[in-house]
Order: C-alpha cells, then structure tokens, then sequence
C-alpha cells in the first residue's frame, strides 16, 4: 500500500491524479479513474458552463467518489465555469495555463482544494500565499501547454520552496516515474498520456493509436513564439507550426492554424491535421488497457521497485 498525505487530504486511496485535458478528461474516464481509487478529473478546457454542468452531473451519477475539475484559464468561460463548480460543490479544482489568482480564495471560502498547476517556484509560492492546499509541478514532458523546466529540476526546488504538498506531473506513466516523483519529495503523481490510452477514455482510437506507434522523440513544443507553447505529436499540424515559426509569423497565423485542431484530433480522429497533445512518455505507453488496470498496474510495480531499491541499499 503506497498512502500519502495527498490520500487523507482529497479521500482517495491512491496518491494518484488523471490530468485534467480539454476534450479528453470526459465524465467517463473521471469516473472510472475515481472508481479505480485515484482522484478523477474532468477538464472543462474551452468549453461554456452548461457542457461542464453536464459533465459534472454525469461523473456524479457514475461515482460516489472524489473527483475533480480543471480550470483552463485561458478559456473565455472562466467565470461562468467558476460559478457551475460552486453551485455543484465540485469538491476539487485544479488550475492551469494561467495564474488562478482570486478564483482561489473564492473556492476555499465553500471547502472547495484548490491545486493550481505551476511551472516554475515564484508561481507555487505564490499560489501557497494565496491560500492552495497542494501544488502540481508539471515538467516540459507533459503533453499540451507546457512550462519550460523538466519534471527532475522542478519539482525539488518546488518541494523546498514551499510548506503544501507538492504533485509531480510531467513524464511519468508507470511505477518507475511514481517511485522517482515520491523520491523527489513528491506527495503524489499526476498522469495524463497514459489515461488517454484508457479504454473509458472517449477519445478517437487513431488519438490512441498515434500515442501507442509513437516513439521517445514522438512528440514537440508548437507556438513558442505566441508565449502558450504546447507540446503535441508530431504531424503535419506540427511542421506547419515549425514554418510558421521559421518566418516569424505573427499571433493571428498562429490562432489560425491552431483554432479547432484539439477537438478534430480527439473527436474525429484527424492525427493529421489535428493537435494531438501528448506528453513526452508517449514512448512507453504501449497498450489500450482499463484505467483500473492502468492504476493498480503502476502501484503493483511501484511497491517492486520501492523494495528493489531497499534491497539495494542494504546489500552495501
Ligand atoms: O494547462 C495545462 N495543459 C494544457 S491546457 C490546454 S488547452 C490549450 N490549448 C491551446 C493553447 C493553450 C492551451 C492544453 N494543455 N497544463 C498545466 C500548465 N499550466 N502547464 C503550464 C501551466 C502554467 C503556465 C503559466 C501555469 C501557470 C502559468 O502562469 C503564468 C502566469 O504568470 O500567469
């Protein structure tokens, strides 16, 4: 059994969280990852109030359980997203693309955790100022919109800078990353690649199957330049991008070129000209499996490679 203060904090029985992804994290894969004993959550991404309302309301028909939204702050519904979590008593938030600022305060008022995602430490001490009850440090491994440290330089200096648990996210999708984050001082993991190979993950199967065929240098960093780089597999999408990039291209050609991708990849399955966001372990995700399995997989190799490494020191 691998329990953490992150387990009492959220009531979940493993110290593991499914990323919250625009499109992706949908009341289905939510469900089944909370039924699984991890922390489920839906990412409400671009989408208005009344879509995340449902989502919301289908994930409480499906579970008993914890579970969670994402807020992404550069969505133009970010307000009326903010008043469906607390009418619907949400009872966990994380953040993302953006600093969540007075969201926080006005969530904690009705016992709502609030765990911003934070891509460097002046954010998470400030989101500890601001009164978050945990930290996620996401390296530049992970999939989508993406900081620019790795999860191994982060998350340390995160741990050391702040008094609040702190989930190490980036990279990691088996035992081997999990017991390397709690190495780090991390209270837990956040994983978002590996659910999108879920079998309750609603995405198009060609989304799943391109993270499956793809390889360690699978994916790359788009839109640097337009200051929201994210990190997709790389397509034809991906080298229109790079033109792009090569002739200085302004915001607008980027806004163009980028508008609409992430649902046609997800909902119908253009891996070609769609935006298929995913981490950097795409590489080691090889199969379509139930997330029940994802999840207890990753604790039974976690609790082998922790006494692995015990072992290890001892024999010295
Ligand atoms: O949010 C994510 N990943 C995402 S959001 C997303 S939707 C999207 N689509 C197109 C363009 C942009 C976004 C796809 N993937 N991960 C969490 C995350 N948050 N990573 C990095 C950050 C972050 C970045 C800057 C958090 C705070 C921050 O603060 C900047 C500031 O100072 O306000």
């Amino acid at each position: 059994m691998i329990r953490t203060s992150i387990c009492d904090m959220l009531d979940i029985k493993y110290p593991i969280l499914q990323g919250g992804m625009a499109w992706v994290g949908t009341a289905e894969l939510a469900a089944a990852v909370s039924n699984a004993g991890a922390l489920g959550i839906i990412g409400a991404g671009n989408a208005p109030g009344d879509f995340v309302r449902s989502e919301i309301r289908k994930v409480k028909k499906l579970t008993k359980r914890t579970f969670g939204v994402n807020i992404m702050l550069l969505s133009p519904f970010v307000d009326e997203v903010t008043d469906i979590v607390c009418e619907e008593r949400v009872p966990v938030i994380t953040t993302g693309a953006g600093n969540p600022g007075k969201l926080i305060s006005r969530l904690k008022k009705i016992g709502t955790k609030v765990i911003p995602v934070v891509p460097a430490v002046v954010m998470a001490k400030r989101m500890e100022q601001e009164g978050a009850d945990a930290v996620i440090a996401e390296g530049t491994e992970a999939g989508g919109h993406v900081g620019e440290l790795t999860t191994m330089s982060l998350v340390p200096q995160v741990i050391d800078a702040v008094s609040i648990p702190v989930i190490a996210a980036g990279g990691i999708a088996d035992g081997r990353g999990f017991v390397s984050a709690l190495a780090l001082g991390a209270q837990g993991v956040q994983m978002g690649t590996v659910f999108v190979c879920a079998n309750e993950c609603t995405v198009h199967e060609n989304y799943k199957m391109a993270i499956i065929k793809a390889g360690d240098r699978g994916t790359v960093v788009t839109g640097r330049a337009t200051g929201h780089p994210v990190r997709i597999l790389k397509n034809k999408l991906a080298r229109e991008f790079e033109k792009l990039e090569k002739a200085s291209a302004g915001f607008e050609e980027y806004e163009k070129l980028g508008v609409g991708r992430l649902k046609a990849a997800v909902i119908e399955g253009d891996i070609d000209y769609g935006s298929v966001m995913a981490g950097q372990i795409s590489g080691l995700v090889k199969e379509i499996k139930p997330a029940k399995d994802i999840i207890e997989d990753i604790i039974n190799e976690a609790v082998s490679v922790a006494s692995a490494i015990t072992l290890l020191i001892k024999e010295k």
